[in-house]
């Protein structure tokens, strides 16, 4: 037998070989897979084996893992963006262009740096942090920051001019204390639940929830903006350090397109704009790159699922058994995604959008009407419910905030806005016996006579685009818009706590109240003092100070708790029984509103922003000859 051969001192190998044998095996062994490893240093660097080996762990989601998204079989069925952002270049992979990009950027964020001295930019410049981490690369593609903030009609804070005239006004005490609820509501987030989406101030911890595709800190960028225009220096830094050293993309669930867009989008294109830190517009650019997948379908009406991984879209289940996208969802990213090809030079973000319109201008609508439900996939409406509040409200709202941020070019979405407008006049506006103004909703011509508080933004929107009406529906639009947010109000005023309702009816009796339990909670939400804003802006009535000032008094007494502020599930009840919830939208929307609501007509002027529906403020396109960068939005 082969065993009895064998000396006793050369202990047989489970493969038979002897030492020597093993020896140069081992030897040829360990050649190869060096030779392997040093080969991976040759393939191109858009090679998945080169980034799978030798990617830094650490390493947040470059251009590459964006580009593999993007590149998901389901991509290439649409045809490649007519002008596709240049390549970013891996950090390292080339020095010479590395350097020159890391000089550029120097170059860059001396000339960005903003204007104005009462504004809390000084901070941001002192702080020394605007400098991107390597791993962040840079987009090489420069905006002209001083150009942009030269156009502003305004500064951006305003001038303060009741602040001169009275310093101890009563106006400037209702803001201070709006400013401490905002103080209140940061801390408690950041006490208990930094870098998680939400505060549950009940529970006292954090919560992720599952809007957002694995991204977190949704409360820290949806507060940017509103930190910085309250002036609060030292939270809005906190806030920038956590975006610079925590906020990470590289994650891998199902985010919605529509939230991501307005909240992490929108609030990180305000921060920019009001900043020009670089790493606010890098991250903004490639946050929407992680979002273009959704719009992978036959007529490039998005989904409104995104899979951070995979790429792949999907529609929600609850959408017409997971067949349609939704109006307020895909008609509520023009405006962010104008700017992201403003701020990127990269002109797919507009393409998408204005294929949505494309798509939109060409169907029929029913009388006018614009229902809830599309079919990403044929384009055909998929039910007729038609609403002003959930499910189609922002749609509207971006028609006239589209023309009003192209600085009025826009022509095409003021004539859409219009005439829907006149299709809901006709056949969702209603008088109640009582004499309330109010936008019911209409199923295939059936109209449910009720409001939901989403609704209430609208008296707001029409107040805004009343300007720009025919000059002889102009004064009617005004009244309208002040009817509408007289209703609303009446629906706060109709309660035990002086907060509205998720949704109210005019029925049997009973007008603008909530007519069950599971309609009777209150979120926190902004849209009634969003049209108090608007109404104060447009007409100076001091009744709409007086009632924003009600609701502030509210929110102490019924809203406010150890912890930071939550939600309440019963409007009608005294008690009041809290929903645990710290929404984002509190803090980007309705401190923000009633702040405003508090503040100079100047600060954030309504000739030089536009507010998304989350409330962050993005730039009207002023363009001017000499700059020559203007008309793209
Ligand atoms: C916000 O996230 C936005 O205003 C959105 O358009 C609708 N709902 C919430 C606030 O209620």
């Amino acid at each position: 037998m082969l065993i009895r051969k064998v000396p006793v001192f050369v202990p047989a190998s489970p493969w038979g070989l002897r030492l020597p044998q093993k020896f140069l095996f081992l030897l040829f062994l360990s050649g190869l897979v060096t030779l392997c490893f040093g080969a991976l240093f040759l393939l191109p660097n858009s090679s998945r084996l080169k980034r799978l080996f030798l990617a830094p762990r650490t390493q947040q989601p470059g251009p590459e893992v964006v580009a593999e998204v993007a590149g998901h079989p389901l991509a290439r069925e649409q045809e490649s963006p007519p002008n596709p952002a240049p390549a970013v270049p891996a950090p390292g992979e080339d020095d010479a262009s590395s350097q020159a990009s890391t000089r550029r950027r120097k170059v860059w964020l001396r000339r960005t740096q903003p204007t104005g001295t009462r504004e809390m930019a000084t901070a941001a410049r002192s702080s020394g942090s605007t400098a991107l981490r390597p791993q962040e690369g840079a987009i090489p593609f420069s905006f002209d920051f001083n150009a942009f903030r030269s156009r502003l009609r305004h500064p951006v804070l305003g001038t303060r001019a009741d602040e001169s005239k009275e310093p101890q006004s009563l106006v400037r005490a209702q803001r201070e204390k709006i400013k401490e609820m905002m103080q209140f509501a940061w801390h408690s987030y950041k006490l208990y639940a930094m870098g998680k989406n939400e505060l549950r101030p009940l529970t006292k911890d954090g919560y992720e929830g599952n809007m957002f595709g694995g991204l977190s800190g949704a409360t820290i960028i949806d507060s940017l903006d509103t930190l910085y225009l309250m002036e609060l220096q030292e939270e809005f830094q906190e806030a920038k350090a956590w975006v610079e050293e925590n906020f990470h993309l590289n994650v891998s669930g199902e985010a919605s397109l529509f939230e991501v867009n307005i909240r992490y989008i929108g609030g990180l294109l305000s921060a920019f704009y009001l900043t020009g830190e670089e790493v606010f517009r890098v991250k903004a650019i490639k946050l929407g790159e992680k979002l273009l997948p959704a719009f992978n379908t036959p007529t490039g009406i998005p989904k409104g699922v995104v899979n951070f991984k995979s790429g792949s879209n999907r529609s929600w289940g609850w959408a017409m058994a997971g067949s349609s996208s939704i109006l307020a969802e895909f008609g509520s990213l023009h405006l962010e995604f104008l700017h992201l090809t403003e701020l990127s030079g990269n002109q797919v973000f507009a393409e998408k959008v204005r294929n949505i319109r494309k798509v939109l201008r060409k169907i029929n609508k029913p009388f006018g009407l614009y229902p809830n439900f599309l079919s990403p996939v044929s384009g055909n409406w998929m039910q007729h419910h038609v609403s002003v509040g959930g499910l189609g409200d922002s749609f509207y709202e971006y028609l006239i905030k589209s023309w009003l941020m192209s600085a009025k070019t826009d022509v095409e979405a003021k004539d859409m806005y219009y005439e829907a407008l006149e299709a809901i006049e006709t056949y969702l506006l209603n008088v109640s016996p009582g004499g309330l103004t109010y936008i019911a909703e209409w199923r295939g011509g059936i109209l449910d006579h009720k409001m939901g508080h989403l609704a209430c933004f609208s008296g707001g929107m029409i107040a805004l685009g009343a300007e720009d009406a025919k000059e002889e529906k102009r004064a009617h639009y005004r009244e309208l818009a002040a009817q509408i947010t007289k209703t609303c109000h009446e629906s706060y005023a109709r309660s035990d706590t002086k907060l509205g309702p998720e949704a109210f009816w005019f029925n049997s009796g009973r007008e603008a109240v909530a007519t069950q339990l599971s309609e009777s909670y209150y979120l926190l939400r902004p849209e009634v003092v969003e049209s108090y804003m608007y109404l104060w802006r447009q007409t100076h009535d001091p009744i709409y100070r007086a009632w924003g000032w009600e609701v502030v008094t509210a929110l102490e007494k019924y809203c406010r708790t150890d912890a930071g502020f939550s939600g309440i599930q019963d409007v009608y009840s005294s008690v009041p029984n809290h929903d645990n919830k710290q929404q984002t939208f509190f803090l980007a929307e309705t401190l923000k509103y009633l702040y405003l609501l508090f503040s100079e007509d100047d600060m954030l002027s309504l000739e030089d922003w536009v507010f998304n529906t989350e409330a962050h403020p993005l730039p009207v396109n002023h363009s001017d000859s000499s700059s020559g960068a203007g008309g793209r939005l």
